[in-house]
Order: C-alpha cells, then sequence, then structure tokens
C-alpha cells in the first residue's frame, strides 16, 4: 500500500530533509510551507530524482483558515494520511524577558504552539477515522531546559512537548503513534531566521563545533516511522557530540581525544 506523509515546514531544514527521505522511500510526500517557489523546487527534484508523488500546499500555518482550506483540499487528492511531522516552526530574538520584543513572542507562540495545534486539530480525525498514524512532533532541548534569553522559545518548545505527551495519550485508543524528536544545536536556516537575516552572526553559532545537520533528523524519524507495529518511540532528545544539554556544550577544540 502507498504511504502518505505530511511535513510541515518543508520548505528548509528538517522537514525538507525528512520529505526527500520518505520520498526516497515511496511515500507520497505532502510538504508545506509559505515559500512556494521552494515547494516547486523540491517537487521537481522529488520527482525527477525518485519519481515520487509530490504534493504542494502553501498556506501560513498561523492562519486558521489557510490551514483549514489546505487540508480540505489535501483530503481530496489523499486516501490517507499515514505520517504527520509537525517540524514548522521557529525562534524570533534572544532577549532578556524585560526587554523581549512582544511581535517575536506573538510570531512564536503563533507558529510553535497554534500553527502546530491548528494542523494538528485537522489531521487528527483522519487519523482517527483510519484508527492508525504517525504523528511526529519537533521539540527541541530548549523543550527540556530552558537558557538564557531563550524564555518565549523555551516556553513554546515546553509547550510542544507537553502536547506530544497529550496526544499520546487522547489518541492511544486509536493506535496512532506520537513521536516527539528534540535536537539539540542544528545548522538549518534556524538561526538565521532567528537573527534576522545576520548570516555572520548565524553563522558564528556553529562554527567551534559540528552540529547536527539536517539529514540526522530526517534519518532518525525514518528510524522511529519504520519500527516495528508494537512499537512507539515516545520521546526523543538527539544532541551533537560537543553538547549536553541547552546549558552545557562545549567546542570541538576543548574535545578530549586520545
Ligand atoms: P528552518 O528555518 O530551516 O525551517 C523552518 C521551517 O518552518 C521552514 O520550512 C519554514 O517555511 C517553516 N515555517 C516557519 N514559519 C512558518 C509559518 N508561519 N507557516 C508555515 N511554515 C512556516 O529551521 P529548522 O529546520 O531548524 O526548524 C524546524 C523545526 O525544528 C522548528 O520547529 C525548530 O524550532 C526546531 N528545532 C530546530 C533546531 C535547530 O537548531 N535548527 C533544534 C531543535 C529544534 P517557510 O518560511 O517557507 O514558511
Ligand atoms: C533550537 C536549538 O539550542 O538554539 O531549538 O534552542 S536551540
Amino acid at each position: 500500500m502507498n504511504k502518505t506523509i505530511l511535513v510541515t515546514g518543508a520548505t528548509s531544514g528538517f522537514g525538507r530533509a525528512i520529505a526527500v527521505r520518505f520520498a526516497q522511500n515511496g511515500y507520497t510526500v505532502c510538504v508545506a510551507g509559505r515559500r512556494e517557489n521552494r515547494l516547486a523546487e523540491l517537487k521537481a527534484e522529488l520527482e525527477q530524482a525518485y519519481n515520487a508523488k509530490v504534493i504542494t500546499l502553501a498556506f501560513d500555518i498561523t492562519d486558521r483558515k489557510q490551514v483549514e482550506t489546505a487540508i480540505n483540499h489535501l483530503k481530496t487528492q489523499v486516501d490517507r494520511i499515514d505520517i504527520l511531522v509537525n517540524n514548522a516552526g521557529l525562534a524570533a530574538g534572544l532577549s532578556s524577558i524585560e526587554d523581549g520584543d512582544i511581535d517575536d513572542w506573538e510570531i512564536m507562540i503563533d507558529t510553535n504552539i497554534k500553527g502546530l495545534l491548528y494542523i494538528t486539530r485537522m489531521v487528527a480525525p483522519i487519523m482517527t477515522s483510519q484508527a492508525s498514524g504517525h504523528i511526529f512532533n519537533i521539540g527541541s532541548t530548549a523543550a527540556k531546559t530552558v537558557y538564557k534569553n531563550g524564555n518565549v522559545y523555551c516556553a513554546t518548545k515546553f509547550a510542544v512537548d507537553a502536547l506530544n505527551q497529550a496526544m499520546r495519550i487522547d489518541l492511544l485508543n486509536y493506535g496512532i503513534k506520537v513521536t516527539g524528536i528534540h535536537p539539540g544545536m542544528a545548522e538549518t536556516e534556524f538561526s538565521l531566521v532567528r537573527f534576522k537575516g545576520d548570516e555572520d552572526r548565524a553563522k558564528n553559532v556553529y562554527a567551534e563545533f559540528k552540529p547536527i545537520l539536517a539529514e540526522d533528523i530526517a534519518d532518525i524519524t525514518w528510524y522511529c516511522a519504520t519500527l516495528p507495529a508494537h512499537l512507539c518511540i515516545n520521546d526523543l532528545t538527539v544532541t551533537c557530540l560537543t553538547q549536553a544539554t541547552s546549558l552545557y556544550s562545549i567546542k570541538e577544540a576543548d574535545r578530549i581525544k586520545k
């Protein structure tokens, strides 16, 4: 049976790499994001390289009506959704609480929490009607430990962690798997977005160690998705070798080697 995956935030980073990984393995891939040109490029690439079936959905996840329209449209194109990857998200700014930009706070809350909920509310009924499915929620090490100036971003990811746990309980009767993946520092467009296009500042975040790559998260997602039917990884935290938690990391040069 042909399987279908819906990946939010597929125009870049983890989401794009996950879409590639599942397309390589025969899935129908539904890719979402706001940047239509990136979605069209990805579709052309996956069709050409893997003869994959790709459906593009260009919408803003913070807009409830757009989410409803997009998923209702998707329902006319696919018979089922086997996997949902709630990945779209961002950090905006890095400021102490008394200096925070309230517009940044709103964007993070609207995207990372409310957007994830809008999508889930549309897709979960499809999965319950199938009595099967697998939802991945991309959290962060910031969902586990708060770091200085991370305040609202960390709060949104703590919420993702709570929702991940809640979804697993609520959907347990339907045999729907729910997996939280919590990556540490990974080199994607994340820091470029956080620092509002400041390329030097973004690059500098990953300058002195080997970070997680988007493809690593795609591999982990594939691993979790291909476990035997009776198994579910509920919660998985992954960092690069030089990071222990949100608070503790070292430079590659300081790692003891023999
Ligand atoms: P990227 O910036 O590379 O990708 C973010 C994706 O989210 C883009 O495809 C973007 O698409 C999409 N997105 C953002 N806002 C919206 C919106 N309003 N509507 C629709 N799509 C949106 O970052 P990552 O791949 O690193 O981030 C993916 C997830 O992983 C995020 O939830 C992030 O918090 C989390 N994460 C990242 C880590 C890291 O260090 N990189 C570590 C831990 C977690 P578009 O702009 O086209 O809409
Ligand atoms: C992204 C990782 O450490 O920048 O969630 O918050 S971090």
